[in-house]
Order: C-alpha cells, then structure tokens, then sequence
C-alpha cells in the first residue's frame, strides 16, 4: 500500500453548507456528499418532520448535519434562517439552490398562478436565498460557492414543462449574473445540469413505459441517472478544486445533450 498524501482540493472540512430542497431526491444526495466531504451540512425543506428525518439519516451515518424547515420563496422567511444564523455564529460557505418543483401541463391550458409558483419555487428562491448568503460572503471577506440546480431544460425544451422549462434556462442565466456581480469578492457561482435522474419528482415520468422507454434511446449512456452521481460534480463546484471556474452550468446527463 502507498501512503499517498489526500489532496485537500476537494476537501470541504471545516466549510458549512446549505441545500435547499434537501429532505429527499436530488438535495438529500447533495447534501450527503458535501457532508462526506467534509462539509457540516444543513438540511431545508418546507417541512419540520422530513428535514428531521433526513437529518437522522445523515447523522446515522456519523455525518455532520443540521436542519431548518423554511419556504425558499418566502422572503422573510429566509431572512429570519439567515439572521437565526449570524446570531448561532453560523456562516453559510457553500449554498446549493436545489428546491424544485415540477408541474406537468400544456402552456394553452397552465393557469397563471401554476405558471407562477413554479417560477418562484424553482427560479425567484435561488435569487432570494443566494442573495442572503452572498452579501454575508461578501462581508466577511471570505468568498464563497453557490451551486444551482438547472437541467436539461435549461437547454432544451420539452413539452408540458413550459415554466419549469422557463425557470431552468433562468437558472442558467441568474448563475452567469451572480458570476459577474460577485466573482470579484471571490465568490464562484456555477451550475449543476441533471440529466434524467431517478427521483421522486420524476416518479410518473418513471413509471410511464413510453416516457422510460425514450429516455433509455435517446442517452447515449440507455439509462436514467442517480442521485448520487450528481455528488462529484457538487463536491468539485463547493471545493477549492473550482477556484476559477465562474459562471459555468454543468450538464451530468450521461451525454444527452451532446448528441441531441
Ligand atoms: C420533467 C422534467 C424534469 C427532468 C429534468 C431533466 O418532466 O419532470 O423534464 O424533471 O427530469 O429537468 O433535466
């Protein structure tokens, strides 16, 4: 065996980071993954009961957690978090804008107030928490990383998913306005793009054989993908290994859009 020297770019000890959207799916992996590398990781969702729940989990695993239920598109209250945590002397190093929700309808038949929620859930909530955190980053002269959550529609469209659709090409580009406003204050804002992904958002696409079916021809890799392999991607974009890498959106989707 080698004594090999670990490299501490991609070490995330002694670093605090926020996901949002972290009870289950995609931000539960995330938060999982930060945490073993090293991050002390607090958990969000809308609800006291998950977010304890999936605290316990990542505690069970002898990971270092925390959690605080709160609605991401309500201003107030993710100031509130944010001010409970100046007084904690909890500094937030890395914050993942994850919450998300998916609506599945045509635009002719999508009622305003659809259109809207899911604007503010998956696009207005990255501008409102990564404003708090960034302004905290900025003033303790310490930088910092915001990762967004975008996806494949970030690129491309697909029918039935219009504001979300809208939503994710936002993300990618309120990602190169944080890289632009906040890079000089050594903050790196990037992107994470999710293929296909096996979760709980997408359980109906899932289970709908025509839907799996043309997600498995049309990915060069002919599956869906896991959570967790979102985790590397997250782990380098929160780490030093990133340090002048600003404004990207990664796209980890088992080479979708490079043959669409
Ligand atoms: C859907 C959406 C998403 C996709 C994701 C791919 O219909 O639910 O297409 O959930 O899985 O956006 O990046």
């Amino acid at each position: 065996m080698h004594d090999r020297p670990t490299t501490p770019l991609f070490d995330l000890g002694g670093r605090t980071a926020l996901v949002t959207g972290s009870a289950r799916g995609i931000g539960f992996a995330l938060a999982q993954g930060l945490a073993t590398a090293g991050a002390a990781v607090i958990v969000n969702g809308t609800r006291d009961d998950t977010v304890a729940d999936a605290v316990a989990q990542l505690r069970a695993q002898g990971l270092n957690a925390q959690g605080r239920a709160f609605d991401v598109t309500d201003e107030a209250a993710v100031a509130a978090a944010f001010a409970q945590w100046d007084q904690d002397d909890v500094a937030i190093d890395i914050l993942v804008n994850n919450a998300g929700i998916q609506f599945r309808k045509p635009l002719v038949d999508l009622a305003l107030s659809d259109w809207q929620r899911v604007i503010d859930t998956n696009l207005t909530s990255a501008f409102i928490v990564a404003k708090e955190a960034a302004r905290r980053m900025i003033a303790r002269g310490t930088g910092g990383k915001i990762v967004n959550i975008g996806s494949l529609t970030s690129e491309a469209g697909r029918a039935t998913v219009g504001a979300y659709t809208a939503a994710k090409g936002g993300i990618k580009m309120l990602t190169r306005a944080m890289a632009a406003e906040w890079a000089a204050a050594n903050i790196q804002a990037n992107a994470i793009g999710p293929g296909y992904i096996l979760t709980d958002m997408n359980q109906a696409l899932i289970e709908n054989a025509t839907f799996d079916a043309w997600v498995k021809s049309s990915n060069p890799s002919q599956r869906w993908g896991k959570p967790e392999e979102l985790v590397g991607t997250a782990v380098y974009l929160a780490s030093a290994a990133s340090s002048y890498v600003n404004g990207q959106i990664i796209y980890v989707d088992g080479g979708w859009l490079a043959v669409l």
